[in-house]
């Protein structure tokens, strides 16, 4: 997809402007190493074609777009550390703790949580209006803490090893995954002035590729190998951890993800909002998933 290729160069370029290193080296260094590493760049990405589907300048996101990109970043090194998931690979290298050491990998995430908003506040262009800057950095506030990944992030720990509810799952996914897409797509929309019924017709596409983003990741941690996923294969079952294929089975998985992405497809074009870009990424997974 050539406008995915484009927005992710844009991205990358960005990122690497932003995290320019200065002295101490070592934290800017350990924090370059994961948010530069080689991701998909999927919430970056939505937040630019939220932007311009409705009508506005995607430089006025981009800023928003790299701070989202940080905090996915940061989400990801702590969730690798010892205390936490425990893995040794991420993005097809050692994870951050592995590449450094345990303190920094802590205190790099700790600084991208900081250092990411500053970027909002300081970098969004003056032509955006000071009450949509702060309702951007509101938003990306929330994501961040425990109203949202936090929130999905204990329940997931508390949950390891016990039998839960399909409301306890769908809690975890709502938060640990759908909150950051909901948070790009989100900020896209409102960075481009948009209306609220566009806003609401954006969050429920979001909600479903996070639903079916996180079951097609659980269903490819137990189809694909460690080479393919970058990171450790099987994880899942091996630390015993409740996911959609755990509970349903694979196939009753894969009809979901295929169920969900048909209806994502359908809100965004029964409300006109017309991009190949949103419709491209159901259709990867929808297509990865028949294989
Ligand atoms: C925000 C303070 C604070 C803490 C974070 C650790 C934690 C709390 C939350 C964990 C969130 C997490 C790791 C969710 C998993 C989401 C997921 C499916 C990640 C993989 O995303 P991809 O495939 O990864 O888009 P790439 O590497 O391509 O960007």
């Amino acid at each position: 997809m050539e406008d995915l290729n484009k927005y992710k160069e844009l991205v990358n370029e960005h990122l690497d402007k932003f995290l320019e290193v200065n002295y101490p080296e070592r934290i800017w260094e350990s924090m370059r190493y994961s948010v530069l590493a080689d991701g998909k760049r999927l919430r970056p990405v939505l937040t630019l074609e939220a932007c311009r589907i409705c009508g506005g300048d995607i430089k006025n996101a981009l800023p928003t777009a790299c701070a989202i990109e940080m905090l996915h970043a940061q989400s990801l090194i702590h969730d690798d550390l010892p205390c936490m998931d425990d893995d040794d690979l991420r993005r097809g290298r050692p994870t951050n703790h592995k590449a450094f050491d345990e303190a920094t990998a802590v205190l790099a995430g700790d600084a991208l949580l900081s250092f990411a908003p500053e970027v909002i506040i300081r970098h969004t262009p003056d032509s955006v209006s000071a009450e949509t800057k702060l309702e951007v950095l509101d938003s990306w506030l929330v994501a961040a803490g425990a109203h949202k990944l936090i929130a999905g992030q204990i329940v997931d720990i508390e949950s390891e090893g016990k039998q839960i509810s399909k409301e306890t799952l769908d809690f975890i996914h709502k938060n640990k995954t759908s909150a950051l897409f909901e948070l790009s797509l989100f900020c896209g929309a409102k960075l481009a002035g948009a209306t609220q019924e566009k806003i609401d017709v954006l969050q429920k596409y979001a909600q479903n590729l996070g639903l079916a983003f996180q079951i097609y990741d659980d269903i490819i941690d137990i189809i694909a190998t460690t080479e393919e996923l970058g990171k450790t294969a099987g994880k899942d079952q091996q630390v015993e951890k409740q996911t959609y294929p755990a509970l349903y089975g694979l196939e009753e998985s894969k009809n979901k993800v295929i169920e969900l992405c048909t209806e994502a497809k359908e809100v965004i074009l029964s409300h006109g909002l017309e991009s190949s870009l949103l419709a491209g990424i159901l259709d990867i997974i929808e297509n990865r998933i028949k294989k």
